[in-house]
């Protein structure tokens, strides 16, 4: 049966989250538009400077989060890189050459990176020898630190309800630096500008939570201008640290978004009366990176992620579409326990070869790179936030396991998440009349691989179960 809703869309319409994508700070020549990062999980060095040059780049992808680089504690697990011992640029994901090389070609391909530092504590192990041969104890770093650069509260933090606990004590036992002194500071300072002359433009401060705002601004003031500083403040619910409080030093991830979108493409469940409501207690656009999934989350249940392929290649092409933050992609590899690393020879992680670039697969096996970045309905949702720019976000239906919104007068999207058997459903659109690519649809051998008609300012569809339906001003017929 078809439905009528009668949409007058730009009239009745209500206009959401104005503003948007532009001037975010992340961009370059790219896209000036519109900007987008992606984590490349455990990518090693080389092959991060291979895939900035030959996908990133010409994909208009603007940066990319890769591991941190420092010295790590021993191990085959892939968070022995959040246990550093030393500052040296030496890890299981490659040299200080090869770490430098990889900044250059990212830069030469018009992408910036970003460096994860691990600045908030060193290691757990009481003692041990780092990868690249580093003697340490657990509160001992030779040339760096020594027993009073710690915080000493005793034990780890159990309640995050207690600000000075989450603050001054171990987080999962890991030493935890006392960055109100001047020495570690320093010390830290000394380290993001050695990244940075190797060419990196920016970081995501693991774990900054743990840093007490005013300590974490008193470092990042001093880095040079233009350095992007993106923090990982984990939003929990009645905690006394919220991400907002450290606006001060640069950006978030908002994890409440991620929540929503596990939400919405895996549980299938609705969950606002309005388009607008979803970004309730959300952090404002222009401090946000908006994401899917990342390292963490990918482990936890908490997100939309690869073992539920076709929900991830939704829940991404409506972050891409959204106006709301500055979106992050995630590009994993399978994993068949938490702790597992991707495939290495002789404790050097291995170059990525990803499994397939054609899109989202039914399943993946353990060690798969799945390289989700690449997948063409992703790339082309890239080209579809460039072509809408920051026009605004008009509501046309959020009933009956539809969600659709236009970008006003130049992109249109529906997702289908209800169970419904094939419908045809119309709207009212500001597009212009004409044929467009469905860029969801998109194959790696065709661009078009489905059009959808613009007739009289309206589109009629047939939506069931998963249906997306994405077109743009910028791919027509
Ligand atoms: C490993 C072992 C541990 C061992 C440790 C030391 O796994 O068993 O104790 O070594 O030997 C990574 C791995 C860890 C690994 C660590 C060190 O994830 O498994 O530990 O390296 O090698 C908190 C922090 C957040 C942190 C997160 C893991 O606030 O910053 O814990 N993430 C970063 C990185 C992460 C990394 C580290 C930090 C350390 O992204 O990869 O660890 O460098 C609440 C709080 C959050 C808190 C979680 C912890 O979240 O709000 O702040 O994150 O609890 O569980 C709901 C709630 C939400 C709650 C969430 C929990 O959503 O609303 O509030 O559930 O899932």
């Amino acid at each position: 049966m078809a439905k009528s809703l009668k949409l007058t869309a730009l009239a009745t319409a209500s206009l959401l989250a104005l503003g948007g994508c532009a001037g975010l700070g992340l961009g370059n020549s790219n896209s000036p538009d519109s900007e987008v990062g992606v984590q490349l999980f455990m990518w090693n060095w080389d092959s991060v400077a291979r895939e900035c040059k030959e996908v990133l780049g010409p994909a208009g992808i603007d940066w990319v989060l890769v591991a941190p680089p420092q010295e790590h504690i021993q191990g085959d697990q892939w968070w022995i890189h959040y246990q550093p011992v030393s500052y040296k640029i030496e890890s299981a994901l490659g040299t200080r050459e090869q770490f430098e090389a990889m900044n250059k070609s990212c830069g030469d391909a018009g992408v910036k990176v970003i460096a994860d530092a691990v600045i908030n504590h060193m290691a757990a192990q009481e003692s041990g020898i780092g990868f690249a041969g580093t003697e340490f104890s657990k509160y001992e770093y030779p040339g760096l630190y020594s027993a009073q650069s710690f915080h000493d509260c005793g034990g780890q933090i159990y309640d995050y309800t207690n600000k000075d606990e989450v603050q001054n004590c171990e987080l999962l036992g890991l030493s935890d630096l006392n960055q109100s002194l001047p020495e570690v500071q320093n010390t830290i300072l000394a380290y993001l500008n050695d990244l940075i002359s190797l060419g990196v433009d920016g970081f995501r401060i693991d774990a900054a939570k743990h840093i007490a705002a005013e300590d974490l601004k008193a470092i990042t003031d001093q880095l040079p201008e233009g350095i992007q500083v993106l923090q990982e403040v984990i939003r929990g619910g009645g905690e006394p640290i919220q991400p907002e409080d450290y606006f001060g030093s640069g950006m978030v991830w908002e994890f409440d978004y991620m929540r929503n979108l596990r939400t919405l493409f895996v549980d299938k469940v609705a969950l606002f009366d309005t388009l607008e409501s979803r970004l309730a207690g959300h952090s404002p656009s222009e401090k946000t990176i908006s994401f899917v999934s990342n390292h963490d989350t990918e482990r936890n249940q908490q997100a939309v992620n690869y073992q539920t392929p076709e929900d991830f290649a939704m829940a991404t092409a409506f972050m891409l579409a959204d106006s709301y933050g500055e979106p992050m992609l995630l590009s994993s590899y399978a994993f068949d326990s938490y702790d597992a690393a991707p495939a290495s020879s002789e404790g050097i992680i291995s170059d990525v070869s990803c499994v397939s670039g054609e899109g989202p697969q039914s399943s993946y096996s353990a060690n798969d790179w799945i390289c989700q970045h690449r997948w063409p309905s992703t790339l082309a949702m890239i080209k579809f936030r460039d072509f809408v720019e920051d026009s605004p976000m008009i509501e046309l239906q959020n009933t009956d396991g539809v969600l659709a919104f236009e970008r006003e007068a130049k992109g249109l999207f529906i997702v289908s998440l209800s169970e419904q058997t094939q419908e045809v459903f119309e709207f009212s659109t500001g597009l212009p009349d004409g044929i467009y690519c469905n860029a969801y649809k998109a194959t790696v051998a065709e661009a078009c691989a489905e059009t959808v008609e613009v007739v009289d300012g309206k589109v009629s569809v047939e939506l069931g179960l998963n249906t997306v339906i994405a077109i743009h001003i910028g791919a027509k017929k």
